[in-house]
């Protein structure tokens, strides 16, 4: 990956993971937005440190949930009228 595309990847991220975050928080009902912080949960293996699928593990569950709400048709996609209508329906502008 060239780091022209790493930066796009990034920025995508960085950019949709709020969104999909705040999906999720919407999917799972209120309070269920608390991300896990305790680094005893987080390291699985118990080996005293943590990669970055232990970090992000149980907050991928939450990301998904949020996805799979926007992905109203189910087909595994965002497509821009999915994007579009939970923007609208949030009061959140797209970012173009
Ligand atoms: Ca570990
Ligand atoms: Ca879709």
């Amino acid at each position: 990956m060239n780091f022209k595309r790493y930066a796009i990847v990034l920025a995508v991220a960085a950019l949709t993971l709020p969104f999909i975050a705040f999906a999720g928080y919407h999917y799972g009902g209120h309070g269920n937005m608390n991300m896990v912080w305790d680094m005893t949960v987080l390291d699985t293996d118990s080996d005293g440190v943590l990669t970055f699928d232990e970090f992000i593990s149980p907050n991928v569950d939450k990301w998904r949930s949020g996805f799979d709400m926007i992905d109203t048709n189910g087909d595994g996609k965002v497509e821009v009228d999915e994007w579009s209508a939970f923007t609208e329906v949030h009061g959140m502008k797209p970012v173009q």
